[in-house]
């Protein structure tokens, strides 16, 4: 796959980062070229408008936007640009990311934000949709989408396999406990 960016990940503040690198390991996992960077449509409004305004031109197809407290980001990336925003909840202030979710996932009627769970699992989320997206014409991208899934029921077959032999395990020692030693019967 060429180098350019496919994918943009931008977040209000580097506070964010932390959480925001979930998405970057996602999109690194399939393969996707991204590029990470920061605007605030509170504290940089032109910044933001003229950097969403170049995406498409520049080949960008989806964006992964993260911010806290009163987030606005997404959904003015969203005002400016035709391609599709995935919006990341940050839980940075008292209220735990529930004040971003709801400024995100309460867009008006006519500009879209596909918002996903607040936080890390969010933003490793965000990342797969974004793959997902782009498997809708990459072929490359949609088979590691497919070995992806494979993954993750194995994993769940190895929990599970796991857990009954540590149950049977536990259950040898009840075994032994039940019945007590000889001489107290
Ligand atoms: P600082 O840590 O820089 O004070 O930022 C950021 O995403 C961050 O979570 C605190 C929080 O403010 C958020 N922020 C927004 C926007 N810009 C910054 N929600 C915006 O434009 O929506």
């Amino acid at each position: 796959m060429a180098n350019k960016p496919l994918v943009s990940i931008v977040m209000g503040s580097d506070s964010d980062l932390d959480i925001m690198n979930e998405a970057a390991k996602s999109l690194a996992e399939f393969g996707i070229p991204y590029e990470i960077d920061i605007s605030s449509a509170h504290r940089s409004p032109a910044r933001t408008s003229e950097y969403s305004r170049g995406l498409k031109a520049r080949g960008v197809q989806v964006v992964i936007a993260g911010a806290g407290g009163a987030a606005h980001l997404a959904g003015v990336i969203a005002a400016e640009t035709t391609l599709p925003v995935i919006a990341v909840p940050i839980p940075s202030t008292p209220l735990l990311g529930l004040d971003s979710l709801l400024a995100m996932v309460q867009m008006p009627a006519g500009i879209p934000v596909a918002t996903v769970a607040i936080g890390k699992p969010g933003a490793t989320n965000a990342g797969i949709l974004a793959a997902q997206m782009i498997g809708l014409h990459n072929a490359e991208v949609a088979k590691k989408l497919v070995a992806h899934k494979e993954n993750l029921a194995k994993g769940v077959e190895a929990k599970s396999k796991k857990l009954k032999e540590s149950h049977s395990h536990e259950h040898d020692i009840g075994t032994d406990f039940f019945s007590g030693p000889a001489d107290s019967k």
